[in-house]
């Protein structure tokens, strides 16, 4: 009753004094509560993994407190809410990142030492949750954190895979993959809403009947699941507003299938319910690429469907009209992957709530909007209809639909345009015939953005053209950007600790703009050696790393020189080592007596997963390590050259490799890598960049200056012209012959594995040199030669350095977000008070 309630409410706030204190007496205690309480151990004796279980569990205390005020507040202010759907998001560690964002590191640090442990060891225990594959999900997760750190009443929507991203191992140079089932030992990170479960149906039929001279459509049948939430608590810095990473995981329907049962095939039908586990089990391992399988159709659906009836489910708690729906609510679609969207609120909007189609359309079209992520054809999803009519009957009716309406539209602007028509239609009239995501997407969205300047021009010029024609305005540019609390507070504490002391204060944490004002240090010696010394550290550890992971011994003072990224042909890892066997030929011609002094040495990095059936990136690993073998073992060579295989890539990894780094490779044949992020927190953390113009490249070059940075290669302007050179000449003659040379010696076994390398270089021997790397590498030849003339001068180089890391303030995801709540989704920050002050 209300008294009761009343009552309730009045001890709740009392109660609300008793939030947990920071004092390092009040967190030590409640560490080792965890320990008794929560993990029935001893607290006279608990390892290093059980202090990290417990110091989660007491961190997750506090991050409870401020996510649960937070959601109040946002429900009882009312506010537009944005949704941020991705089918993969990469978080990384949590442990670290919360402590920053709580600003509780210092507190934690003394207690957890106090009670035996050095906290940074503890933050080693954790394992990494990898529910991506590379920048598409790193990007969902930095934006994230900048979301609730710029208190916008956000929630992110995605899948909880049992299994994450392959564990890669390399074994003689290949490749191996392990499964990450990284739920092993509990994750404290996440809340299980036993009590927040969706029926979600697969397959069936759709029955049609007339009410009041209407005709309605009742899909029904077919198999049944559950969508179960996990919510993920997301800190922001410097605010109190925790948010929400909501992930689902399937599980059998509740309902018995009595049929089956009465069958009196008892097992049988456990293990048909059982199958229902199996959807959210494994994240697709490949990036950039589109495999096409009904499971994955089925993980896309699930996460679609529970997630529009959470929304509506929200949206309805408060009595009012359905106009209202964009005003609300905010759909940001990450790719086409969960595109479906768009179908599933048409249809819940017509199907259940009788709403009629062209007003429908109306509310979804305006609440949705779509990122593109790339313009490899081989990654745009299109759904062949017999897959797609068969497993959601209905959508595919609605599909039509909406096409036929659309084409409508078309034609009258645009009459008997064949041509336009069937470029713009959903349908692909292939045999079979497509559904195109992406199409579905521009059409259902109010919104269409690129992730880099050069990236969005493309697409209203070449991918999405004629889509641009028609609505112009429906397509904008929204820069990635990556969180500078990870990738610099976290990763490079020294590098942050400085900004602190130089700017007096760390509001620079948020407001990355303000490091533009070291720009006056640039010349200051003091500045430099400090400059210096954090990177020294730094390549330090990164040492360390690859001496335990590697077996390798690596020289600290040569140059270090990293490509890290999944394995792709287009982001061209091939060219990279190609040259490094170019270096390696041009040492050994050189007189052993001369070699130190025409050479500079370097320890050349590479890292990175290939997909599991990519067969050309997977000999690109190959030869990598072929090299990396000849070469280290080449006692001529001794430490002028090291190569490294850095296995097992992955987010916390990245947080030693990046700020170890002083060259970055993003040598990607032009046009067509989209964006690109690593470059992002390379340049933040002070190395310099070996790289083509191409995606945020670009932008990078405009805010550093193109004289800090080492961009060689075609512009994308000239790569149709240089194909078309390429398909008509003899490979070997517009090759340079430094290139012909280093082919020459694959293909005499030089590096062993003959057979597999030979095939491996006939990509780009048969005029079949589709990315180019023979109309590149003069040019990246040279480049390097500028590399290594800079770094001779060492002051040149730290200068270069600090220029680039000040002058990348652009590239926090703070803007970024920014300018998705002011340019598209139209919402406003919403802070919550200081949750001990809500005590009265
Ligand atoms: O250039 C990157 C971009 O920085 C792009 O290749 C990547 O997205 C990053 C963030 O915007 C990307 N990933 C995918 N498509 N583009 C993708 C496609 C299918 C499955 C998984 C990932």
């Amino acid at each position: 009753g209300s008294q009761n309630s009343l009552i309730q409410n009045e001890k709740m706030w009392k109660l609300m004094q008793s939030y947990i204190k920071n004092d390092k007496e009040t967190i030590q205690q409640s560490i080792v509560n965890h320990v008794e309480y929560t993990l029935a151990k001893t607290r006279f004796d608990f390892s290093i993994f059980h202090a990290y279980q417990a110091i989660s569990h007491s961190v997750r205390d506090r991050l409870i407190e401020a996510f649960n005020d937070t959601a109040q507040y946002f429900t009882h202010h009312d506010c537009k809410r944005v949704y941020y759907l991705s089918i993969e998001f990469l978080m990384g560690r949590y442990l670290q990142n919360a402590l920053i964002n709580l600003e509780l590191e210092d507190n934690y640090k003394e207690a957890v030492l106090e009670l035996g442990y050095n906290l940074e060891s503890v933050y080693e225990q954790e394992v990494d949750p990898a529910l991506g594959n590379g920048g598409l999900g790193r990007l969902a997760a930095c934006f994230l954190d900048s979301m609730a750190t710029l208190n916008l009443p956000a929630w992110g929507y995605g899948i909880r895979y049992s299994y994450g991203i392959f564990r890669q191992l390399i074994k003689d140079g290949y490749q191996y993959e392990v499964p990450d089932y990284w739920l092993d030992n509990g994750n404290p990170w996440e809340i299980e809403r036993l009590d927040v479960n969706y029926p979600i149906r697969f397959y069936g039929y759709v029955r049609k009947i007339h009410e009041n001279g209407k005709e309605k459509s009742i899909w029904e049948g077919g198999e049944l699941v559950l969508a179960r939430a996990y919510d993920n608590p997301i800190p922001g810095y410097d605010t109190y507003n925790t948010i929400n990473l909501r992930l689902w995981r399937s599980l059998p329907a509740r309902e018995f299938d009595f049929n089956s049962f009465n069958q009196g095939d008892y097992f049988k039908a456990l293990e048909e319910r059982e199958k229902a586990e199996y959807i959210t089990s494994v994240l697709y391992p490949n990036d950039s690429n589109y495999s096409g399988k009904e499971l994955r159709l089925k993980q896309q659906y699930l996460l679609v469907c529970a997630t529009i009836q959470d929304v509506i489910r929200r949206f309805k708690k408060k009595k009012r009209d359905w106009k209202e729906l964009p005003e609300k609510i905010a759909v940001q679609l990450n790719d086409t992957h969960p595109a479906m969207a768009i179908v599933e609120l048409l249809r819940v909007l017509i199907d259940h709530e009788g709403i009629e189609i062209e007003f429908a359309w109306e509310l979804v079209y305006k609440s949705f909007s779509y990122t593109n992520h790339t313009i490899l054809p081989e990654a745009l999803e299109k759904w062949g209809i017999d897959l797609l009519g068969n497993l959601l009957p209905r959508h595919l009716e609605i599909v039509y639909i909406i096409n036929f309406i659309f084409l409508e539209k078309v034609s009258k602007k645009f009459p008997n345009d064949h041509h336009r028509l069937s470029s713009l239609s959903i349908i692909e009239e292939s045999n079979p015939k497509k559904i195109r995501m992406a199409n579905l997407s521009i059409i259902g969205s109010h919104a269409v953005n690129g992730v880099a300047e050069i990236h969005s021009k493309l697409l209203t010029t070449t991918l999405f053209k004629d889509f641009y024609e028609l609505r112009p305005k429906k397509f904008q540019n929204k820069t990635n950007g990556v969180t500078p609390r990870r990738w610099i507070r976290c990763c490079n504490v020294q590098l942050a600790q400085l900004y602190t002391e130089q700017l007096g204060g760390d509001t620079w944490v948020t407001d990355l703009t303000q490091v533009r004002c070291l720009e006056n240090m640039v010349e200051d010696p003091d500045f430099q050696n400090n400059w210096q010394r954090i990177k020294r550290q730094n390549k330090e550890q990164l040492k360390w790393w690859v001496k335990e992971n590697c077996q390798i011994d690596i020289n600290i003072d040569s140059l270090f020189d990293v490509q890290v990224k999944r394995l792709h042909e287009y982001k061209r890892q091939f060219m990279n080592i190609l040259y490094v066997i170019h270096r390696y030929l041009s040492i050994k011609k050189t007189p052993a007596d001369q070699r130190h002094a025409k050479f500079l040495p370097r320890t050349i990095m590479f890292g990175g997963k290939a997909a599991p059936g990519y067969i050309n990136a997977k000999r690109i690993i190959k030869l990598i390590c072929s090299v990396a073998d000849k070469v280290n073992t080449d006692s001529e060579i001794g430490d002028l050259m090291k190569i490294v295989y850095l296995p097992n890539y992955n987010v916390s990894n990245a947080q030693i490799i990046i700020p170890a780094t002083e060259l970055s490779q993003h040598i990607s044949t032009a046009g067509l890598e989209a964006s690109g992020t690593s470059n992002m927190k390379f340049v933040m953390n002070g190395s310099l960049i070996i790289g083509t113009m191409d995606g945020a490249n670009v932008e990078i070059a405009e805010e550093v200056g193109k004289e800090n940075m080492f961009i060689f290669g075609a512009l994308v302007d000239e790569i149709e012209g240089l194909r078309n050179h390429m398909r008509n000449t003899e490979p070997s003659q517009y090759f340079p012959p430094e290139l012909n040379e280093v082919l020459q010696k694959i293909d005499e076994g030089f590096f062993g594995a003959v057979d597999e390398l030979r095939e491996l270089i006939n990509t780009i021997r048969n005029r079949n040199d589709y990315y180019l790397l023979g109309a590149d590498f003069k040019s990246y030849l040279e480049a390097q030669k500028k590399v290594d003339e800079c770094y001779k001068n060492k002051s040149l180089w730290t200068k270069m350095s600090i220029r680039n890391a000040i002058r990348s303030s652009k590239f926090s995801s703070d803007r970024t977000i920014q300018q998705y709540a002011d340019e598209i989704w139209g919402v406003k920050a919403f802070q919550i008070p200081n949750p001990s002050q809500n005590a009265r």
